[in-house]
């Protein structure tokens, strides 16, 4: 398929040529950078909603309900697993309940998993560029549910419009997440599980912690064994989209600031990889300081210094 037909199918929502892209863009074949530019302007933008939360807290439960709610008012959704990748095979694993769904053969809900294999320690530079496919798509809703660990849980905030941090009502995880400031990050929390009971306890705990910020948090019970509080929880994401208009028009311009940097690193890094003077500078008094040695690679690209092989 040609860079344009597959633009052209692309655009029209079509699953084959949306996956055709995605794989294209992870693993940088060529013209991959003449498809991404192309989608650009973006007609109309999905609402993304981010989802973290410690592993097993029952965020793909969540999402399965939440998909099932919104496929029934006609949207056309995609559902992004950030997986860490892992050192051994480099490919990311699927929740179990999602891939139920991926199964299903539903032609209205794109599911894929990616592998994270970290920028900077935080979502992948082709995380952002696969919801832009998504969103040339025509998608409406893109959910991001991220391993509840390390960096990447921080970094669902440049890629979201609103963060929702599933909990459960025994689980230990706040004195962590108070600690860690991760809490911060949320929109909107989610106590999961509260057929478990206890699900009070961790309301007052949160409403707590932000009682001296003044912060009024947006806190949902749920449970999906017992089918509770889904219709509110989702209601309660479009009253935020609603009533954050203007903060998720501000947060936008910040997302894509960072977008833009992460492009930036990525395309110095490749210059620097092709570039036969810059391992010869490694090399050569690299070995000796490399202080030095990464001060004349910034001077050569400062000065447009740094060429490509192929050049
Ligand atoms: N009791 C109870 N179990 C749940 C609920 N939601 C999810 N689970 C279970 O919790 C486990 C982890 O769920 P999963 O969605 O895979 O969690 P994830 O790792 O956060 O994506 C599964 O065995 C689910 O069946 C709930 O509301 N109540
Ligand atoms: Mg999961």
């Amino acid at each position: 398929m040609k860079t344009q037909e597959l633009l052209s199918r692309l655009r029209q929502n079509d699953p084959v040529a949306l996956a055709k892209a995605i794989s294209m863009v992870e693993n940088r074949k060529k013209d991959y950078g003449k498809l991404l530019e192309a989608i650009y302007p973006l007609g109309r933008t999905a609402l993304k909603i981010g989802i973290t939360g410690a592993p097993g807290s029952g965020k793909s439960s969540l999402i399965e309900k939440l998909i099932a709610a919104l496929k029934v008012q006609g949207l056309s959704l995609a559902v992004l697993a950030v997986d860490p990748s892992s050192p051994l095979s480099g490919g990311a694993l699927l929740g179990d309940r999602l891939r139920m769904i991926q199964h299903s053969n539903d032609p209205n809900v794109f599911i894929r998993s990616i592998a994270n294999r970290g920028h900077l320690g935080g979502l992948s530079l082709s995380t952002h560029e696969i919801i832009d496919l998504l969103q040339a798509a025509g998608k409406d809703v893109i959910i991001i549910e991220t391993v509840g660990v390390g960096q990447s849980e921080v970094d669902i905030v440049n890629v979201a419009d609103v963060v929702l941090m599933v909990l459960n009502p025994e689980s230990g995880d706040e004195i962590q997440i108070f600690k860690a400031g991760i809490i911060e990050i949320a929109d909107i929390f989610v106590i999961n599980k509260s057929d478990l009971g206890g699900s009070d306890n961790k309301v007052a705990e949160i409403r707590n912690y932000f009682a001296l910020s003044g912060r009024e948090p947006l806190i949902f019970p749920t449970s999906v064994k017992e089918d509770r509080g889904i219709p509110e929880l989702l209601a309660g994401i479009r009253r935020f989209q609603d009533q954050e208009s203007g903060r998720i028009i501000d947060k936008s311009l910040r997302m894509r600031e960072n977008y833009i940097e992460k492009i930036v690193v990525e395309r110095i890094q490749e210059k620097m990889r092709r570039d036969p003077s810059v391992s010869a500078l490694i090399r050569g008094i690299g070995a000796a300081n490399p202080y030095q040695a990464a001060e004349r690679i910034l001077e050569l690209l400062t000065t447009g210094g740094i060429h490509d092989k192929k050049d």
